[in-house]
């Protein structure tokens, strides 16, 4: 009997879908989240067209970019997916995730870069929208940061962001509750730059964009790597970082851990046991 015979040529990889859009507009960058039907979810392919979407802006001579979603979401990003978050017993926010390639990415985008804010924000995306330089929100947006109700141990990078951002006791509750937090208590927090009715955002971002834009790029370039080098986190010696570690690690080793994703996937309120 012949044998099968193989296509010497296998069948060309459909081209991935385009989930993030860009426009160039003068020295203006926009960067737009474009994957409504999986709520803006931080797909490994959307953070990999993320981070090269600021690479190309800023080759082609962005002065500022300004991070968004379409106009009129309801969920400005629902975080990372979380159907891609490791099997259970493997860090799932480890240095060389894409979460936390992405959000390094933004930090050091060499132009300030504006999360520009409107509907529900969660998990992952509320540290996007801390590593982007200044936000502007809506008035009726929300901001949660979900991994104690995921029951992920997060990580030491992105609690320093957030300690840097709103201070450390409401940093512990945004993470402890895992509850949204209004744009109000984001403003307050400092969280936010500014909070304005859904109908001004765009006006207002695009003319706080305009003005950076007219400022002195290299000044404005020399400042950012300044204040990135500057708020790098607190020094913490070697055996602190370990100790870290295992602490991470019994939470990700944990049944917990698995149960949480699991009950996502399946749609259940999870039911978790502290072991
Ligand atoms: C995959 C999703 C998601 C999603 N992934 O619509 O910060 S950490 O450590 O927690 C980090 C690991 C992280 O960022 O984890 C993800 C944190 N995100 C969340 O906890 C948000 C989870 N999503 C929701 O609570 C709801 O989906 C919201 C409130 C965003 C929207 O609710 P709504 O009722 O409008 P559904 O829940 O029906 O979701 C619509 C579809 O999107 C999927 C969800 O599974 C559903 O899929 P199917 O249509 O296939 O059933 N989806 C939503 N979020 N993060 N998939």
């Amino acid at each position: 009997m012949s044998k099968p015979t193989t296509s010497s040529a296998a069948a060309a990889p459909a081209p991935a879908p385009t989930l993030i859009l860009s426009q160039l507009d003068g020295r203006v960058g926009t960067l737009t989240i474009a994957h409504e039907d999986k709520l803006n979810c931080l797909s490994h392919a959307l953070m990999d067209q993320l981070m090269a979407g600021l690479d190309t802006l800023v080759r082609d001579g962005a002065n500022v970019i300004v991070l968004r979603a379409n106009k009129g979401v309801k969920v400005w990003s629902a975080g990372h997916d979380i159907n891609e978050l490791p099997e259970p017993r493997r860090d799932p926010l480890s240095y060389g995730d894409p979460l936390e390639t992405l959000l390094r990415h933004v930090q050091d985008c060499p132009v300030p870069v504006i999360a520009m804010v409107e509907g529900t924000v969660w998990g992952g995306a509320c540290d996007l929208c801390c590593s982007c330089d200044m936000v502007v929100a809506t008035d009726g947006s929300t901001f949660a940061m979900t991994p104690a109700k995921i029951g992920i141990p997060y990580n030491a990078s992105g609690l320093i962001h957030f300690v840097h951002h709103i201070g450390l006791n409401k940093a512990k509750e945004m993470f402890f509750t895992a509850r949204p937090t209004t744009v109000t208590e984001a403003w307050n927090n400092g969280f936010v730059n500014h909070h304005v009715p859904a109908e001004d955002l765009e006006r207002f971002t695009y003319d706080l964009a305009g003005r950076i834009a007219r400022n002195a790029p290299l000044a404005v370039r020399a400042i950012k790597a300044q204040f990135r080098l500057l708020t790098r986190g607190a020094l913490i010696d070697a055996e602190t970082a370990e100790r870290i570690q295992a602490i991470r690690r019994q939470v990700y080793d944990s049944a917990d851990y698995a149960e949480g994703i699991k009950a996502f996937k399946e749609k259940r309120p999870p039911v978790f046991t502290g072991k």
